[in-house]
């Protein structure tokens, strides 16, 4: 499988819920619901890692990680936790996360390379599960 490319996104489900199951406030929720409907996504892979840049208007992220190993990011409301990526099937990548300081919801997130050729992303809150799809650009 391999991920890389330019990514637009084509449709998202739940993505104010997720924020609010984290506990972001109503004003900050609706600026990064704005800015996350239009984001750009380019991903490079090599062989079991990736490099993932996410950039919208008010906040660009960049991960880089190997699937197997632990590495540190943030959840996507900002706070710091160790991640840890591994193949679901060999399409999907699931990654499980874990807060280095405070308490919170569990988060995960899974990117999986779909049939169609389309990028699926979701992100977990507890219960509360977003999923957005992403076309090649
Ligand atoms: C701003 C500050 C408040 C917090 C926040 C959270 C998320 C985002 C922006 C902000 C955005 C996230 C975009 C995610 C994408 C994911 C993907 C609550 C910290 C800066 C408002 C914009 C695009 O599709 O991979």
């Amino acid at each position: 499988t391999d991920f890389s490319g330019s990514w637009r996104m084509k449709s998202s489900e739940n993505f104010e819920e997720l924020l609010k199951a984290l506990g972001v406030n109503v004003f900050l929720r609706k600026i990064a619901v704005a800015a996350a409907s239009r984001p750009s996504v380019e991903i490079k892979q090599q062989g079991e890692t990736l490099s993932i840049q996410t950039s919208t208007s008010v906040r660009t992220t960049h991960v880089s990680f190997t699937v197997g190993q632990i590495f540190n990011e943030t959840t996507v409301d900002g706070r710091p936790c160790t991640s840890f990526p591994k193949w679901d099937t060999d399409r999907k990548i699931t990654c499980e996360q874990t807060l280095l300081k405070g308490e919170g919801p569990q988060t995960s997130w899974t990117r999986e390379l779909n049939d169609n050729g389309e990028l699926v992303l979701t992100m977990s809150a507890g219960d509360v599960i977003c999923t957005r799809v992403y076309e090649r650009e």
